[in-house]
């Protein structure tokens, strides 16, 4: 990666965060951890790897993303926000009754949503059923779907993971959220998941390791993904929940909570002088 397309995917992850926070602060709810922690790897698919086109949003030879993790929604409407499936002056009515930007997302209401996801555990399922379909139809567009690290303590997850094996879907790529927190505290503690590399590579899966902040390791990752046959993959994207403001970094109060404005202005304030 040159440095000038480095320097574009920073500025832009920079500014999915600062959406994030707007939309979470004017609708005064919303998970800012789990969507800040999640902003570069979906920086980095939509503006590098998805086959996707806002003009044709239901192209049905485009590739699909499945926020599993839908609680992060605010993350997926900035950058597709972005990417012009969405004006930008919407983010605002994030969570309003009458908006199309729900607090989880919803694909009937939303250009650019490939799934409706929110209930923890669905969305790997569903993904693997629209992975499933691409090739029985012979389509050959690919999956991606985000897995929150405490989702993974869902049962129906290794149910799924199951399934991407025994059906040697290799057009799927799982991505793991793997910021070590959930809603209450850490996911070690509360019901550890680990050893997650271990799992999926005995469930059949090739396992990739990577940090979700460095854009060298998400592309080394994820370009590698799409050579691997006859087997799902997983990309383990080691994060940082809150990533980005200093305030909200790994700390478990941020899960699901609103920042004051001042609270708003320092973190922008942080994002806009000192983050890089
Ligand atoms: C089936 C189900 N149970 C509970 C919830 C409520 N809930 C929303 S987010 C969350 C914690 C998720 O933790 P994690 O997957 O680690 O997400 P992240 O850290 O990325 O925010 C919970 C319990 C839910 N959405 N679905
Ligand atoms: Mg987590």
């Amino acid at each position: 990666m040159n440095q000038e397309k480095l320097k574009f995917l920073k500025e832009t992850a920079k500014d999915v965060r600062k959406k994030i926070l707007l939309e979470i602060y004017s609708a005064q709810s919303g998970h800012p951890g789990g969507s800040l922690s999640c902003a570069d790897v979906l920086t980095f698919l939509y503006m590098e790897v998805l086959n996707i086109d806002s003009q044709n949003p239901l192209d049905p030879f485009r590739d699909r993303f499945v926020l599993s993790k839908g609680h992060a929604s605010s993350a997926l409407y900035a950058i597709l926000s972005i990417k012009n499936f969405l004006p930008q002056h919407i983010l605002k009515d994030f969570r309003q009754c009458s908006s199309i930007l729900q607090g989880h997302p919803d694909m009937k209401r939303t250009p650019g949503v490939d799934m409706s996801t929110g209930s923890l555990g669905q969305g790997v399922s569903a993904a693997n059923g629209i992975a499933l379909a691409g090739k029985i139809d012979k389509m050959d567009f690919r999956v991606y779907v985000l897995i929150g690290d405490g989702e993974l303590q869902e049962g129906q997850v290794w149910e799924a993971a199951m399934f991407a094996s025994h059906y040697k879907l290799d057009n799927i790529t799982y991505i793991i959220d793997l910021n070590g927190l959930q809603i209450d505290g850490k996911t070690e503690e509360i019901m550890n998941i680990s050893p997650i590399e271990q799992k999926f590579a005995s469930f059949g899966f090739k396992t990739i390791e990577i940090d979700a902040h460095d854009f060298l390791e998400i592309e080394t990752g994820l370009n590698q993904v799409k050579l691997i046959k006859k087997k799902p993959t997983v990309v383990i994207a080691k994060s940082i929940k809150g990533k980005g403001v200093s305030f909200m970094e790994n700390n478990p109060n941020w899960h699901g909570t609103a920042p004051n404005s001042e609270q708003f202005e320092k973190a922008i304030r942080e994002l806009e002088e000192k983050y890089v």
